[in-house]
């Protein structure tokens, strides 16, 4: 069979002003050139445990309704698989329906199917529900057979021991500028918003570091000297994998990025491992250290203990030599107008190599999503396209819509401004200068 794996590419945001005014300041230009071409991680997999006795092909398709798409169609494939995020559930499903007009079976699945299957599955042949690697072998047999199933899931979680290598090779490498490797899936804390792989099973696991090192190494054979995005909520939860994952690491002379909790800065020897391993950079959610995230992790409150020391925590690490890119939340339901001048005033102080500022946005599935409904605070109930992370779609309690879309336009105008990103660049530079002539 000829079977398509199709990935909805590029980056999203629906508010006009924002899109003009804020995709175009110099910082969040280079933040979005870097991120915007990332491939298909999940879809690699399930290609990766696809036999080869079926012809495959990967395909990232960045905009569903482009005046040409039917007749630049990829195809023709007997069957598609089409992965999906929220704010692009819409075109996935606009996309399906395409092809279901051809004849061609699709297979639906990833984030946003697991977390609304019920509105998902009309739109499919199939659709899975949850981690993709225990359905899709129960797929592929169906689907050979002609005798596909409405729903797959799986709840059990997957053990990443036998996770299969991602098909890199079907990529035409030269069209990214990083790849991405997951090395542990899910997360310890349970964030009211998040809407990341903790949704698709709650349990949080590593991968084995051999199997990381194999990945890697495939990837080098396409791309020698490549640039690595981990794609995991938290890769250093487990600071024993973290240790033995840097130590494997130091010896295959790449550079990463990955996204972490703040408890690394509590250990020293990691962060000089890390570094020697090359690490570039991590993105760790701060959500708001200025104005207090009291109550927002839901099991034991952990990110409104660590705010205390977020600033030494910073610090110790950039000093490391790796930078942090800082995620702050606006449009907390503690928020009022004077918030935005003291996360200003914190990240200044801060110091942070990059930021990245975006808006409360309740994701389906996620507790936030079922506490703002029941509060009736959801403003367009079912416009996925705006989950974006940039764009308003909820009820502030002490700000209007418009006074927080100001608030992120006017804070992302000082935070990305030329002057103020090139002084962030020079002061981590000057301070890992100052500690490296302390070291020596
Ligand atoms: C890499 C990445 C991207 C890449 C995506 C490339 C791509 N086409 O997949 C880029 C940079 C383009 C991107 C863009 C966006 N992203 Co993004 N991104 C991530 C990131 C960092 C890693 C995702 C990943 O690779 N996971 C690992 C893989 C293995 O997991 P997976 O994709 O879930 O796949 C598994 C299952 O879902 C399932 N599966 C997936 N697809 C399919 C399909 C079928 C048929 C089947 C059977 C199964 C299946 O099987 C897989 C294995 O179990 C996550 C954050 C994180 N830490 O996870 C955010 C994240 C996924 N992104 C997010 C968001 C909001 C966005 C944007 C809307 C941002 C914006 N304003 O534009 C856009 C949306 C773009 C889009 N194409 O839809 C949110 C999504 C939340 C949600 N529920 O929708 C996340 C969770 C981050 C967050 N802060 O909350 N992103």
């Amino acid at each position: 069979m000829k079977i398509g794996f199709l990935a909805l590419s590029g980056i999203r945001v629906v508010d006009p002003v924002l899109k003009t005014t804020g995709l175009n300041l110099p910082g969040f230009v280079e933040r979005s050139k870097v991120i915007a071409s990332l491939p298909s991680l999940g879809l690699l997999t399930l290609a990766g445990m696809t036999p080869d006795t079926h012809e495959i092909r990967y395909v990232d398709i960045p905009d569903v309704d482009a005046p040409d798409i039917l007749a630049r169609l990829p195809g023709p494939f007997d069957a598609v698989a089409i992965s999906s995020f929220t704010a692009m559930a819409k075109d996935a499903y606009r996309l399906a329906a395409r092809y279901r007009a051809l004849g061609t079976k699709v297979i639906l699945g990833g984030l946003h199917v697991a977390l609304c299957p019920d509105e998902a599955e009309p739109h499919a042949d199939a659709i899975v529900v949850g981690e993709g690697e225990p359905s899709w072998p129960l797929v592929i047999a169906d689907l050979e057979r002609n005798q596909l199933k409405k729903r797959y899931h799986t709840p059990v979680p997957f053990n990443l021991a036998d996770a299969p290598m991602p098909r890199f090779d079907l990529l035409d490498v030269s069209k990214y500028n990083r790849l991405t490797i997951q090395t542990a899936r899910g997360c310890p804390w349970n964030c009211e918003f998040c809407a990341a792989s903790i949704r698709l099973n709650p349990k949080y696991r590593t991968k084995p570091v051999p199997k990381i090192i194999a990945e890697l190494r495939r990837i080098k054979e396409l791309w020698p000297v490549p640039f690595i995005e981990f794609a995991d909520d938290n890769t250093f939860a487990d600071k024993r994998h973290g240790h033995a994952l840097c130590e494997a690491l130091a010896a295959e002379r790449v550079r990463w990025f990955t996204e972490t909790d703040i408890s690394v800065a509590q250990d020293d020897a990691l962060l000089a491992k890390m570094r020697r391993a090359g690490c570039a950079q991590v993105l760790i959610g701060l959500e708001d250290s200025a104005n207090g995230t009291d109550g927002m992790e839901l099991k034991a409150n952990w990110k409104a203990r660590q705010r205390s020391s977020y600033i030494d925590s910073i610090r110790r690490i950039q000093d490391h030599g790796i930078t942090v890119n800082g995620c702050f939340v606006l449009g907390l339901d503690t928020h009022t107008e004077a918030s935005f001048d003291r996360l200003w005033r914190f990240i200044q102080e801060s110091e942070l190599y990059e930021i990245q500022l975006t808006v409360m946005t309740p994701f389906p599935g996620t507790p936030l999503y079922e506490r703002l409904e029941r509060g009736g605070r959801i403003i367009e109930p079912g416009a996925w396209e705006k989950c974006t992370l940039f764009d308003v779609i909820y009820q502030p309690v002490h700000l209007s819509v418009d006074q927080l879309r100001k608030g992120l336009l006017d804070l992302a105008t000082k935070v990305y401004s030329k002057e103020f990103t090139e002084f962030r660049r020079r002061q981590f530079v000057r301070r890992k200068l100052a500690t490296d002539d302390r070291a020596a």
